[in-house]
């Protein structure tokens, strides 16, 4: 009987019923591995243009799986918020993001500089709100409008600056459509991010209102809808761009 005792998991937590925040890390890590599947698989129907941002949508919700595997192992051992995770997971996925505006804009005459620009912006977005989260979270709301300035360069440059001008000159409707969808994704999918962020406990603007678990839990959804919501608008684009006709060179 004691012989049996060493095959007991005791090393890995086991997700208890009722545990909600739990349910949203397990249908997470399901949801983006089965989106990356889908993505990779589906490069072989696209025109040859279009198969690099499939293959970065498929890699953007491919890390975002690795990464949801050892997030929900964290909750289900510590019931915390895995924070390093979340970050490091954030720090990779969100310049692959900017890297799918620059593929469509590409078309329309964008430089790299432009790519450079949102990555530099979003990489003090989520510098400022990991210090937030983490070493400065007494001070959460300075450091979350500190990061918010980096989220509103990113708003500004798809809504109004250089990003917007080069999809105006364009007279592709599709391409035009596809631009439009991903930046109702950054203004509405993307704010979704502060309104976690303010149920850090104590110091959160939402905080008395909202359980701090609830944080992952906007988290994930906010990871699910931006992630594959993002990938589904580029693999619909590069759907239509290869059965209706255009020929390569109008895109
Ligand atoms: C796949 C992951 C994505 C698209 C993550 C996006 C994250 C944000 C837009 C986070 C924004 C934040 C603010 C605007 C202020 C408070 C701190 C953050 C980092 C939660």
């Amino acid at each position: 009987m004691n012989n049996l005792s060493i095959f007991e998991p005791t090393f890995l937590a086991v997700l208890q019923s009722g545990d909600y925040v739990g349910f949203t890390f397990f249908i997470g890590s399901m949801a983006m591995m089965a989106a990356s599947v889908f993505f990779f698989f589906e490069m072989r129907n696209v025109d040859g243009k279009w198969r690099t941002s499939l293959l970065v949508s498929g890699l953007i919700t491919f890390i975002a799986a690795v990464h949801y595997f050892y997030m929900r192992d964290f909750w289900a051992e510590n019931q915390a918020s895995p924070t390093e995770f979340r970050y490091i997971d954030w720090i990779l996925t969100v310049p692959l993001m900017c890297v799918e505006f620059y593929l469509i804009l590409k078309a329309f005459g964008a430089k790299a500089s432009l790519l450079w620009k949102m990555i530099f912006y979003s990489l003090w977005m989520l510098i400022a709100g990991y210090l937030g989260e983490t070493v400065f979270r007494d001070n959460s709301p300075l450091w979350g409008f500190i990061s918010t300035i980096g989220y509103l360069g990113i708003v500004y440059e798809v809504w109004l600056g250089s990003a917007k001008k080069l999809a105006n000159n364009s007279n592709d409707p599709v391409l035009q459509g596809a631009f439009q969808a991903l930046a109702w994704f950054i203004l509405v999918g993307w704010a979704i991010y502060p309104l976690g962020y303010m149920t850090i406990e104590g110091s959160g603007w939402l905080s008395g209102a909202l359980a701090a678990s609830s944080m992952d839990i906007i988290y994930n959804i906010g990871d699910a809808i931006n992630k594959i919501g993002f990938g589904l608008v580029i693999y619909a684009l590069a759907m239509k761009q290869s059965n209706t006709g255009f020929a390569p060179s109008q895109a």
